[in-house]
């Protein structure tokens, strides 16, 4: 059997999802970075997709691919070795952040683009390596980039005010759901925590070594308002990095 190959983004909480979980449960994998609108001619090859969205984090295995963080995690949690991301007990309550979870990354993704596209040196970090040197071409197609992506999952469909109320809301529902002295959601490490964390990136990333980004677009992508307002659900995203990521 060949090890599965994994398509992702490196700055991205859905591909941060999906390795995360790949690692929790030491699961062999490669990896390979997807290049946004270069690679989507591949990525349709592979998928067998020819119309419609395609997004990564996709998980090519030797039967089939799969072509979402939540599949690639259940996928990944039936294999592997360690605890269960996925206990049978909190079955209901995992599927419910991994819903609040998509909520969230989804109205952090549409707001925090705006911060990305008034950005110039950050929409240039966002272009392939060998594109930066090209200057001011380098930012049109950095900021039209950002701009085709925001527009692709339906960032401009709603109100700028009206994402920045949902994103509130998962960030109170999961304070209050942490309780006073927060360590798991459940009790326990799963899959709810991996989601909810990553609803934290459009406030203050985490370290880089998780999610890579350039120091513009890292500054863009984070909201420093919301990072003084949500401090304590920010320090309980890095406690939990630093316990459960590092292990992994
Ligand atoms: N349902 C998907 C959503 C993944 C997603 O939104 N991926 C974005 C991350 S920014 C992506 O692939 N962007 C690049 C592109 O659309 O070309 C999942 O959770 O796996």
């Amino acid at each position: 059997m060949t090890p599965p190959l994994l398509l992702h983004l490196p700055y991205s909480p859905w591909s941060e999802r999906a390795r995360w979980a790949l690692d929790a449960r030491a699961v062999a994998h490669k990896r390979r970075t997807y290049q946004p609108l270069l690679g989507e001619p591949e990525l349709r090859v592979r998928l067998r997709r020819w119309t419609g969205p395609v997004s990564v984090p996709v998980l090519l295995t030797d039967d089939k691919a799969i072509a979402d963080s939540d599949e690639i995690a259940r996928w990944a949690d039936q294999r592997g070795s360690g605890s269960t991301l996925f206990p049978d007990e909190h079955a209901a309550a995992i599927d419910h952040w991994i819903r609040r979870s998509q909520e969230g990354l989804a109205a952090g993704r549409a707001v925090s683009l705006i911060r990305v596209l008034a950005s110039p040196e950050a929409c240039v970090e966002l272009t392939p390596p060998w594109m930066r040197k090209l200057g001011p071409v380098a930012r049109a197609v950095g900021r039209s980039g950002v701009a085709r992506t925001r527009k692709k999952y339906s960032g401009d469909a709603r109100a700028d005010a009206e994402h920045q109320k949902t994103l509130e809301g998962v960030l109170d529902e999961l304070r209050t759901a942490l309780g006073p002295s927060p360590t798991t959601l459940l009790g326990t490490f799963t899959y709810a925590d991996i989601c909810a964390a990553q609803v934290l990136c459009f406030v203050k990333l985490p370290d880089r070594k998780y999610l890579r980004l350039g120091k513009a677009s890292a500054e863009a992508v984070g909201d420093p308002e919301l990072a003084t307002r949500y401090r304590d659900v920010v320090e309980w995203r890095d406690a939990l990095y630093a316990k459960y990521r590092e292990r992994s």
